[in-house]
């Protein structure tokens, strides 16, 4: 799936094919994250803003695919852009001259405009940081494997579209979306993937007047109550297996009832066991279709650390996942058994034999 999978234009090519557009839509992967919806939304405004100055029209405009994050009306605003909930159809009005694709060239994750988006790949550019994608969803692809966030390339192109010389002249609606996507996927600056490059762009957003501390409110700092209702319950089911290093915490759907949450309000709850010293894996069991009439169904979501310890490497979760019918990244993967949570538990502890 990698075939092809290089750089094949400059953002300086890249913003002139763009200039000369006469409807642009911009696409990302399902469930957008923060740089997803930064890089899409920055992009958008830098196109429109560029038409603006020479007198056409605004033309570009972000589709995403649901669901979206909380915080992502605020960080939206006036944008012109469309939401297809799951299940629903692309929109087929408006057809744009070229597509661009942001924060993913992955088939698997643009399902939902995989139909509408295969005829045109010859006038769609991909814009990614990934190491792997399928190289035919986009002819034009602007790849930087080695960037923490797809907002580093993408905020070239918005320089070229404007003309600036400098992140430090990027207009605040431009600065804001692109630093959101660099704080959101390292972060908030205290992954791996941070080095001179990510934290120099950082600081010429903030010259550009971008506010640390309302973006990380409005992004981190906006949980319901019901989400420490939720935390509590799981943190009682808390079971370390010191001879794997493992942390496991569980949830049922009583948990999510009696705490009056929703599925989304236990994401994170993975990570946080990641703070004591000797844990290198954790893992997270949610009870998902407790009435299933196929039989109930449980989700699994794990986590490592990344640096080896007292001799042993770091654990490939993703392995262990895949022995399980999941699958994911070294560092963070998930499964569905479909299995009552006790037994799931039990498979769980033999996969990490
Ligand atoms: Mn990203």
């Amino acid at each position: 799936m990698s075939d092809g999978w290089t750089t094949n234009t400059t953002p300086a090519e890249l913003a002139a094919w763009l200039r000369d557009q006469r409807a642009v839509v911009i696409l990302t992967h399902t469930k957008p994250d923060g740089d997803a919806l930064g890089s899409s939304l920055a992009l958008a405004r830098a196109l429109n803003r560029a038409r603006e100055t020479s007198g056409a029209a605004s033309v570009a405009e972000c589709w995403y695919a649901g669901p979206m994050p909380p915080w992502a009306t605020a960080l939206m605003g006036e944008t012109k852009r469309r939401v297809i909930e799951p299940g629903q159809p692309v929109p087929g009005a408006l057809d744009p001259s070229a597509v661009v694709v942001t924060d993913t060239g992955a088939w698997g994750q643009l399902e939902p405009f995989a139909e509408w988006l295969r005829p045109r790949a010859a006038d769609t550019a991909i814009i990614d940081h990934h190491l792997s994608g399928s190289a035919d969803v986009g002819a034009r692809k602007l790849l930087d494997t080695a960037a923490a966030a797809v907002v580093q390339p993408v905020a070239l192109v918005c320089l070229e579209l404007l003309g600036l010389s400098s992140p430090t002249e990027l207009p605040g609606d431009i600065a804001e979306p692109l630093y959101t996507g660099l704080a959101t996927d390292t972060g908030w600056f205290r992954h791996s993937n941070i080095d001179r490059r990510a934290m120099h762009l950082a600081g010429d957003l903030l010259d550009a007047g971008v506010n640390h501390g309302r973006l990380f409110e409005l992004i981190e700092q906006q949980d319901r109550t019901s989400r420490l209702r939720l935390l509590r319950r799981a943190l009682a089911t808390l079971e370390v297996v010191p001879d794997k290093r493992l942390a496991m915490m569980s949830l049922t759907k009583t948990d999510f009832d009696e705490a009056g949450a929703a599925p989304g309000d236990s994401g994170g709850f993975v990570d946080i066991a990641r703070s004591v010293r000797d844990i290198r894996v954790t893992a997270v069991l949610t009870e998902a279709e407790p009435d299933a009439p196929e039989g109930p169904v449980t989700k699994i979501s794990m986590r490592s650390k990344s640096e080896p310890y007292e001799g042993d490497e770091p654990v490939d979760v993703a392995a262990v996942c895949r022995a399980l019918g999941g699958g994911g990244h070294a560092r963070a993967a998930g499964a569905r058994l479909r299995m009552p949570l006790a037994d799931a538990k039990a498979k769980l502890l033999e996969a990490l034999a």
